[in-house]
């Protein structure tokens, strides 16, 4: 069986576009990869928005660790975890890194803002970025903690979030891709595709471009593979459908008392069962207990306790 850093690691270098789609807790992590997707993005936003928290460091890194734990011994495909900034400075890196690694998370991507972060797509917020010497420290000591050659160092610039330009965010990757990075996570606001493209069509190093289409949602995707992305994420989907899913049922649940509508319009206990393997857990038991009725009992009588 292939690892899940070398699967993450083959995506990156793949000549083809690939997809990582955002999953937020054990059982999101469960449908992505049931539909077939190779990898997942362990998603800030989306990790936070579950736990009821705000994209702003609220939740801890070790909340979000053991979300990312659920997912991770759930599937068997590869999980890019979005590590925000790092959550501190180069030596929590290092303790995350070796964390995950213990967990089978098949990489991170840390981006170059200050702790605490906003989340990129919140109009109005400030986005300060680290000095880029910092940041670079970072990478290092990222690369050089993972004790798995193909576990995985995504560097995200957020120059172009912060308003910097495409100069700078050039600048930035370059220094980012010399410190070790696997691949550079170059993020967006617009809702046209011109700055990824641009910064793709400038970039010459050989280094995978990751691109997230939340803003700019309506581009076709041959426009990246075109442009020569590597990896598109899809960050939230799949949370904001459940979200919206889940207003809907409560709403209407709250109205009518009722919940003789919603059988059809949600999963069976069926299809829960199922994603929970509890057939292997059935099977197990029948394996592993004893027959009901069958328990020696004497030791119960001799503690006395009555029957
Ligand atoms: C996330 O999914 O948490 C991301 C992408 O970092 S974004 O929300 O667009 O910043
Ligand atoms: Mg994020």
């Amino acid at each position: 069986m292939e690892k899940k850093t070398t699967k993450l690691k083959r995506m990156l270098a793949s000549p083809s576009l690939e997809f990582l789609m955002e999953a937020h807790n054990g059982l999101s992590a469960k449908i992505v990869e049931e539909a077939g997707f190779a990898g997942i993005w362990g998603s800030g936003l989306s990790i936070s928005s579950a736990l009821g928290v705000r994209d702003s460091n609220e939740a801890s890194w070790t909340q979000v660790v053991e979300v990312v734990e659920f997912m991770s011994d759930a599937t068997g495909i590869p999980i890019l975890l979005d590590a925000d900034t790092g959550y501190g400075n180069f030596n929590n890196v290092r303790r995350l890194v070796r964390k995950l690694e213990k967990l089978d998370v098949a990489g991170i991507c840390i981006e170059d803002k200050l702790f605490p972060k906003s989340n990129s797509l919140l109009e109005g917020a400030p986005h300060p970025l680290v000095d880029p010497a910092e940041f670079v420290g970072k990478i290092k000591a990222a690369k050089d903690t993972q004790q798995d050659p193909d576990f995985c160092v995504v560097a995200r610039t957020e120059a172009l979030i912060a308003g910097r330009g495409l100069g700078e965010a050039l600048y930035r990757a370059s220094l980012y891709h010399d410190a070790g990075a696997d691949g550079i996570l170059v993020h967006s606001k617009a809702s046209l595709p011109d700055q990824v493209l641009d910064f793709a069509s400038e970039w010459k190093r050989p280094c995978p471009i990751i691109i997230v289409p939340t803003a700019y949602c309506t581009t076709p995707t041959s426009c990246f593979e075109e442009a020569g992305v590597a990896m598109v994420i899809w960050a939230n989907h799949i949370m904001r459908a459940a979200l919206r899913a889940m207003q809907e049922a409560a709403a209407r649940i709250y109205r009518e008392q009722s919940v003789a509508f919603v059988e059809e319009q949600i999963a069976p206990l069926k299809e829960v069962f199922r994603l929970q393997n509890m057939a292997e857990l059935q099977r197990a038991e029948h394996t592993y207990m004893p027959p009901a009725g069958t328990c020696d009992d004497t030791l119960v009588q001799r503690l006395g306790v009555p029957s």
